[in-house]
Order: C-alpha cells, then sequence, then structure tokens
C-alpha cells in the first residue's frame, strides 16, 4: 500500500491525480477515476460557465468520492470560473498555464484544496508563499502545454524550493514512473496520456488509436513562436504547422491555424485539422483499459518496485 501526505490532502486511496486535460477531461472520466481511489480532474477549458457547472453536477451524480476542476489560466472567461468553483465548493482546483495567486484566498476560503502545476521552482515558491497546499512539478515530457525544464531536472528542485507536498507529472504512465517520481522527492503523480485509452475517455477513435500506435519518438512540441509550446502526436498538421512557424507568415496566421485544432482532434477525429495533444509516453500506452485496471495495476507495479529496492541496496 502506497499512502502519502496527498492521499490525506485530498482524501483519496492512492496518491495519483488525473491530468485536466482540455476538451477531454469530463464529468465521466474524473468519475471513473475517483471511483477508482485517485483523484479525478474535471477540465474547464472546454466549456462555458453553465457547462462547466454542469459537468460539476454530472460528476456528483456519478461518484461521492472527491473529484477536482482544472482551469486553464491562458483560457477564458477565468475570472468567471474561478468564482464558480468557490461557489460549487469543489474539493480540489488545479490550475495550468499561468500563475494562480490572485484566485488562491478566494479558493481557500471556499474550503477548497489549492494544487498549482508549475514548470518552474520560481513559481513553486510563488504559489506556496500565496497559500497553495501542494505543487503539480510537471516536466516538459508531458501532453499539451509545456514548460522548457524535464521532469527529472524540475522535481527535485520544486522539493526543494518549498516545503509543501511535491507531486509529479510528465513522462509517468506505469509504476516504474511513479517508483521514479518518489526517489526524486514526490509524494504523489498526476497521469494524463495514459487515460486518453481508458474505457471511461469519451474521445474520438480516432485520437485513442493515434496514441496506442505511437512510438517513444512521435510527439513534437510546437508553438515556440508564440510563446505556447505544446507537445501532440505527430500529424500532417502538426509537422506543416512546425514548418510554417519558420517561415515569412504572420503571427496573427500562425495563431488561426492552430484555432479549433483540439476540438477536431477529440470531438471529430481529424487527422487532416486535429491537433491530437499527448506526452512522450504516448509509445508506452498500448491497451484500453478502465481507469480502475489503470490505476490498479500502476500502483501495484510502482509497490513492486519500492520494495525491490533492497536487492541493490544492502
Ligand atoms: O496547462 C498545461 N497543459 C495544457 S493547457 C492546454 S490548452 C492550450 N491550448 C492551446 C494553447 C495552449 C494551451 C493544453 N495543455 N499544463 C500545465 C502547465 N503550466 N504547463 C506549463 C505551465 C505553465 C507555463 C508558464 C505555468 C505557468 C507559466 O507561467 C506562469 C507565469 O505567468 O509566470
Amino acid at each position: 500500500m502506497i499512502t502519502t501526505s496527498v492521499c490525506e490532502m485530498t482524501g483519496i486511496k492512492y496518491p495519483l491525480l488525473q491530468g485536466g486535460m482540455a476538451h477531454i477531461s469530463d464529468a465521466a472520466l474524473a468519475a471513473a477515476v475517483s471511483n477508482a481511489g485517485g483523484l479525478g480532474i474535471i477540465s474547464a477549458a472546454s466549456g462555458n460557465i453553465a457547462q462547466i457547472e454542469a459537468e460539476i453536477d454530472k460528476a456528483r451524480t456519478l461518484t461521492d468520492k472527491p473529484f477536482g476542476v482544472n482551469v486553464m489560466l491562458m483560457g477564458q472567461n477565468v475570472d468567471e470560473i474561478a468564482a464558480l468553483l468557490a461557489k460549487k465548493k469543489v474539493a480540489a482546483v488545479t490550475t495550468g498555464a499561468g500563475n494562480p495567486e490572485r484566485y488562491i484566498p478566494m479558493w481557500k476560503e471556499a474550503g477548497i484544496t489549492v494544487i498549482p502545476v508549475v514548470p518552474s521552482a520560481s513559481l513553486a515558491k510563488l504559489c506556496a508563499r500565496g497559500g497553495a497546499d501542494a505543487i503539480i512539478a510537471e516536466g516538459g515530457e508531458s501532453g499539451g502545454h509545456v514548460g522548457d525544464l524535464t521532469t527529472m531536472a524540475l522535481v527535485p528542485q520544486v522539493c526543494d524550493a518549498v516545503d509543501i507536498p511535491v507531486i509529479a507529472a510528465g513522462g509517468i504512465a506505469d509504476g516504474r514512473g511513479v517508483a521514479a517520481a518518489f526517489m526524486l522527492g514526490a509524494v504523489g503523480v498526476q497521469m494524463g496520456t495514459r487515460f486518453l485509452t481508458a474505457k471511461e475517455c469519451n474521445i474520438s477513435r480516432a485520437y485513442k488509436d493515434k496514441v496506442l500506435a505511437a512510438k517513444d519518438t512521435s510527439t513534437i512540441v510546437t508553438g515556440k513562436r508564440l510563446g505556447h509550446p505544446v507537445r501532440s502526436i505527430k500529424t500532417a498538421f502538426s509537422r506543416a504547422y512546425a514548418k510554417a512557424e519558420y517561415t515569412q507568415i504572420s503571427n496573427d496566421d500562425l495563431e488561426n491555424m492552430a484555432v479549433g485544432t483540439l476540438r477536431a482532434a477529440v470531438v471529430d477525429g481529424d487527422e487532416k485539422k486535429g491537433c491530437f495533444l499527448a506526452g512522450q509516453i504516448a509509445g508506452m500506452v498500448n491497451r484500453e483499459q478502465t481507469a480502475a485496471e489503470i490505476i490498479g495495476e500502476v500502483f501495484a507495479e510502482a509497490e513492486n518496485i519500492l520494495n525491490g529496492a533492497e536487492k541493490w541496496v544492502k
């Protein structure tokens, strides 16, 4: 049994959070993860206020376990979403793609556990000073919006920078990744890509097939020129976008090229227009399983590895 301060803090069995993936992490996936003993997370980046509220209400009908909501701080209506989450008193909030400092007091007052996702030790420090309960240190192996540092370099530096629990993310898809994250000082993990092929994950067939077919070198980072680097599976679209970044194309045209591409991947499975976000460990995700099977397998493997450490430590 692996249990840490993250379990205590959030009322979960396994110290595992499911990534709040835009357009993907809905009530069904979040509730499945929470029912399986992890912390399911609904993404608030996919709808208007009424839709987000409906998704939270739906999750509450699907599970009596705690779950959280992820706020993409670069997105639209962030002030309204932040206020909604305080009103709904969700168990936990994770944030991404920005500094959540100004919302933390409101969320804490509502009794919410606040866990920002950060790509650097400096932002981790600001968040801890601002009252965050824990930090998710996300390395650039992850899918979606990425920072510069790898999980291997980032996690121990964030652990040294703050005295609140650190959860590792980016490049973790099995028990080996969990064990490694713990060795770096983390007391929990967040996994996104592994849940893309969960049976309860409602994405297009084409998206799941792309993840299942991916190998280690199948992802690419685009969007650096506009300051929003994003990791996705290599497709005709992502290769064309990567090429366009090195041409004379205007920033506006480049920005327009990306509009609607997440939805096109998730909902329509459109191979030509879609941007199929996934992390570098997509190459290790080869099966469709339930969330409960995934979590059970990952923690059984991690426990085995950590117990076996005596093999080389005398
Ligand atoms: O946020 C994520 N992953 C995401 S967000 C997303 S939606 C999107 N759509 C189009 C373009 C860009 C994104 C898909 N995947 N992960 C957490 C994360 N946060 N990774 C990196 C960061 C981050 C980066 C810079 C956090 C803060 C930051 O700067 C903060 C500041 O303002 O000082």
